[in-house]
C-alpha cells in the first residue's frame, strides 16, 4: 500500500493519490476535495471525468465526485450553485495505509470568505478509503457555531458506464421522487428496473432510515456497480435521498462536450429533498460505498 502526499494533477492543481496493495487507486484534488479517479485493482477507471472539465481552480470540476454543501442547486442566490465546498481548496489532514485500505482525509473549515456567503461556523471532513474491493466516501459535517444551522449536502458521483441508453438503475422502486424534468412534479417510482432513455433529473426521497442500495447494470448484460448510500444526523440514521441525473445532449453544460453524456450516470446520495437542521456541536454524515462488479 502506498499513499502519497500532495502531487500535481491537471491544471497543476494539488492532488493526493491513494494506491492500495491490490492495485486499486484513487486520486482526489484538494480543489473542492474532488475525487476524480477511482481505479479498481484491474486498472479500470470507474469514475467519469468530462474531457471538457476546467482545472483552473475556479470552476467546479465536471465529473468525479463534487461535494455539494451548504446548498443543493441555488435556492439562495447569494451562494453559488451547489454551494461553495466544491470550489474551495481543502486541506489534506492525513493519508494512512493498512492491509485493508488506503485512506485520505481532507478538511474544510469556515473562513472570512465563507462567512461572506454563509454566516455559520462549520468543519467538513471528507474521508476516502480504497480497498481491494470497494471505494468508500464519507462526508462529515460539524456545526462549530453556537446556534443550529440548516443546510443541504450531497456527494455528486459521476459513475463511468459504457452507454447511458443501456444502463438500468435498480433499488428505488416505491420511492417518491421529484421529477425536475417535469417541473418538479412528485411521482411514485413503480419500476423495478429504471431506464434512462432521455434527460433525467430526479430526487428520490429517502424514506426508511436504512442504508439504501442501488444496483447499476447494463441492459441485457453485466452488473456494473453495487452502491450503498446512507445518512446520519447526530449519530442517528436518517433517510438518504438519492439523485439520478443525466443531461443527455439537450441539457449538457458547456464543459460536457457531446457525446460524453453517454458515458456516465450520476447516482448521488444526499440530504437535499429539504434542508436538514444541525444542532450546535453536532455532526451530519453522508456515506457512499461503491463496489464495482
Ligand atoms: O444533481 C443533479 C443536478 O442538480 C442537476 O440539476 C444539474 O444541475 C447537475 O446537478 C449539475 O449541476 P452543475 O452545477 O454541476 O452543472
Amino acid at each position: 500500500m502506498t499513499a502519497s502526499g500532495p502531487s500535481k494533477g491537471k491544471g497543476d492543481l494539488d492532488t493526493v493519490v491513494l494506491r492500495h496493495i491490490s492495485g486499486a487507486s484513487a486520486e482526489i484534488y484538494l480543489f473542492g476535495a474532488t475525487l476524480c479517479s477511482y481505479k479498481t485493482s484491474d486498472g479500470k477507471e470507474r469514475i467519469f471525468l468530462s474531457p471538457g472539465s476546467a482545472f483552473d481552480g475556479q470552476k467546479a470540476i465536471r465529473g468525479g465526485v463534487p461535494l455539494v454543501f451548504p446548498q443543493f442547486g441555488r435556492p439562495d442566490e447569494r451562494l453559488p450553485q451547489h454551494g461553495f465546498a466544491r470550489t474551495t481548496k481543502w486541506a489534506l489532514k492525513s493519508v494512512e495505509d493498512s492491509e485493508e485500505e488506503s485512506v485520505a482525509v481532507l478538511t474544510l473549515s469556515d473562513s472570512t470568505e465563507t462567512h461572506e456567503l454563509w454566516p455559520h461556523a462549520f468543519k467538513l471532513e471528507f474521508h476516502v478509503a480504497v480497498s481491494s474491493t470497494s471505494l468508500t466516501m464519507r462526508l462529515r459535517i460539524q456545526n462549530c457555531g453556537a446556534d443550529a444551522f440548516k443546510a443541504q449536502a450531497l456527494l455528486h458521483t459521476y459513475f463511468h458506464i459504457p452507454e447511458i441508453s443501456d444502463v438500468v438503475v435498480r433499488g428505488l422502486i416505491g420511492r417518491t421522487y421529484i421529477d425536475k424534468v417535469a417541473g418538479g412534479e412528485r411521482k411514485k417510482e413503480t419500476e423495478v428496473d429504471i431506464l434512462v432513455p432521455s434527460f433525467t433529473d430526479r430526487v428520490y426521497l429517502g424514506e426508511a432510515a436504512s442504508t439504501k442500495d442501488v444496483l447499476l447494470t447494463q441492459r441485457g448484460g453485466s452488473a456494473l456497480f453495487a452502491i450503498s448510500n446512507s445518512a446520519q444526523i447526530a449519530d442517528e440514521s436518517k433517510p438518504c435521498d438519492v439523485v439520478v441525473w443525466n443531461p443527455y445532449e439537450g441539457a449538457s453544460p458547456g464543459d460536457l462536450p457531446v457525446p460524453s453524456f453517454k458515458q456516465f450516470i450520476c447516482i448521488e446520495p444526499g440530504l437535499v429533498g429539504s434542508t436538514f437542521e444541525l444542532p450546535t456541536a453536532q455532526y451530519a454524515e453522508l456515506e457512499q460505498r461503491i463496489f464495482a462488479l
